[in-house]
């Protein structure tokens, strides 16, 4: 994109926020209150991000509905119920919407626009930011709140477009649904979205077939409806709850019992474990047996022997012992992928209309104009569901022709992985701000908690840059090469780092992606700690202008 107009007494606004999910709800609510004249661009026909796309069918929060909401508001907190401990989806849409009525963001926000170029015009300090109608905006600032899974994958297995029948993406799910009632439906993809969604499917298809590559670690998330008395126990303390989720490596403070991404803290060695308090644990805990020992989230012998209790109530639920097997994780540890909650899902395997297609024993050949072929042979399908994932973390960001100084195209820039300081910023990219960005605790941490830090964090230095008379801030270099040094050597020991760890936290979903640990994993605190003392020091690690 080329700048045609570098008159800047027209700006469209002194920030531009790019998507109208938690994030850029958040970015306009807070930036406005500040006086500054925003604008969201959405791509959605309405505002929710994650939540107005991921419409499938069982798609649901893992966090607990009180601690998955906004803070900012005691009013809100107070008024909004939340009927169950793990909201749906449609529930978590509404409040959504709820938040953009509420403080009247609508007016300031274009559904229905994807951003597809960003220019940097360094003559001016200002982004021109391009749409898919081809319309060019101008604002000083440009806050991405893109999303971290919002980049969805479409596998390239070869016929896919030939397929004559249904075929749908979970996270592209349409707002009037498919027809899926009596239809012989095949899931690709057992991570969250496809665990999710297969027990509900089974319910309606005349037969399910789940085409599985990895099989997934999941739990009962033990879901029920919150009564009024529970809620109020909470909303009671709130102030405190949010403090603790604030203060909480992974912004979460574990309102259900289900911290599902922490490992036991208490000293209890599996290594050092009997036969007789292992099954103590599988006939207590059942499938959560794995996660009550110390040892297992850096010692891979510990976490083999935690996995293999996994493996164990897998084989204690499943009735067909080959099916069993085809569900049992091996070859890679315990936590290295994102741990998924479910209802009902080993049991669904049970069921007579499902099938269960081992993709490590059988291959996807191509797609069909009538179904899957797998080296086994065809099997015939009216629906073809992707639950295949996002090119998670840097896809929604790369995926735009993002331009910062001389020209740099942030796309090339990341070929290696992403480059940030703090996860909010990148050399060359002035005025430019990351929402919930790959080197943040991201995808490690509850959103809305993490969302409130990070976008208040931006929004201050926003307020700062205006009272010192400042229009340019850009990371310096060393400053950035530091926190990705920061951010690379605290993943190293994690079980999301060995070596037989393949996911989406390190791009190995993707063909030719790099192999790198996204996110931050040294926890929320430190991260917001580090993020305060930078700008303690009057933004230390940021040129200004
Ligand atoms: O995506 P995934 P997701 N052929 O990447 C398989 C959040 N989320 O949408 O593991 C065959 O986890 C792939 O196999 P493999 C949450 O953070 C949250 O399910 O790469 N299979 C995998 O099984 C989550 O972690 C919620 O070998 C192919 C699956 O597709 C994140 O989003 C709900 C394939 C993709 O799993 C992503 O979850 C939903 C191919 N060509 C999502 N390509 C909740 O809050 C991919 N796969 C509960």
């Amino acid at each position: 994109m080329s700048i045609t107009n570098p008159d800047t007494s027209a700006l469209d606004a002194d920030v531009i926020v790019v998507g109208a999910g938690m994030c850029g709800l958040y970015a306009l609510k807070v930036l406005r209150d500040q006086g500054h004249q925003v604008l969201v661009l959405e791509k959605g026909s309405g505002v929710g991000g994650t939540w107005f796309w991921n419409r499938y069918p069982g798609a649901r929060c893992d966090i607990p509905s009180l601690e998955y909401s906004f803070g900012f508001d005691p009013e809100l907190e107070q008024e909004w119920v939340w009927t169950e401990h793990f909201a749906s989806q449609p529930e978590i849409e509404r409040y959504l919407n709820h938040i953009a009525d509420r403080y009247d963001l609508r007016r300031d926000i274009r559904v229905g626009t994807g951003v597809t170029a960003m220019d940097f015009d360094e003559a001016t300090n200002t982004w021109l930011v391009e749409t898919d109608s081809g319309e060019r905006l101008r604002a000083r600032y440009c806050v991405m709140a893109t999303g971290g899974l919002s980049a969805p994958n479409r596998p390239n297995i070869p016929g896919i477009d030939s397929f004559t029948g249904t075929i749908v993406q979970t996270s592209l799910w349409p707002a009037d649904g498919v027809e899926l009632e009596g239809k012989r439906i095949g899931v690709i993809g057992t991570g969250s979205s496809g665990v999710q969604t297969i027990p509900e499917l089974a319910k309606v298809a005349a037969h399910l077939t789940v085409f599985q590559r990895t099989p997934a670690f999941t739990w009962p998330s033990q879901n029920k409806v919150l009564t009024d008395d529970e809620q109020a126990a909470i909303k009671t303390r709130y102030r405190e709850l949010r403090r603790e989720q604030y203060e909480s490596f992974s912004g979460t403070a574990g309102t259900t019992g289900a911290v599902i991404l922490q490992f036991a803290t208490d000293d209890h060695p599996i290594l050092e474990s009997t036969p007789e308090e292992r099954e103590a644990a599988l006939q207590e805990k059942g499938f959560s047996a794995c996660r009550i020992w110390t040892d297992t989230a850096k010692n891979l012998d510990a976490n083999e022997m935690a996995v293999e209790l996994f493996r164990e109530m897998i084989r204690r639920t499943i009735k067909d012992p080959d099916v069993a097997e085809g569900l049992s994780p091996r070859g890679f540890p315990l936590g290295c992928k994102r741990p998924v909650l479910d209802t009902n899902y080993f049991e669904t395997f049970n069921r007579d209309n499902v099938t269960l297609v081992d993709l490590r024993r059988d291959c996807i050949e191509e797609i069909t104009p009538n179904g899957i072929r797998t080296t086994h042979g065809l099997i015939e399908l009216d629906v073809i569901v992707l639950a295949t994932g996002f090119d998670a973390l840097t896809g929604a960001l790369t995926r735009i022709d993002i331009r910062g100084c001389e020209g740099r195209l942030l796309r090339n820039e990341w070929a290696d992985g992403p480059h940030t300081y703090l996860g909010v910023s990148v050399v060359g990219y002035p005025n430019l701000f990351i929402g919930v960005g790959p080197g943040s605790p991201g995808v490690l941490a509850t959103y809305p908690p993490q969302i409130e830090l990070q976008i208040g964090w931006i929004a201050d230095f926003l307020r700062y840059l205006g009272e010192h008379d400042l229009t340019l801030a850009e990371a310096q270099q060393s400053a950035q090469d530091a926190w990705v040094e920061h951010v690379n050597e605290v993943s190293i020991g994690t079980m999301f780092t060995a070596a037989s760890c393949n996911s989406w936290y390190n791009g190995q979903n993707i063909e030719g992606k790099p192999r790198v640990f996204l996110p931050y994993v040294g926890g929320l605190p430190l991260y917001t700690a580090r993020c305060h003392e930078v700008a303690a020091d009057g933004y230390a690690g940021f040129t200004l202008r």
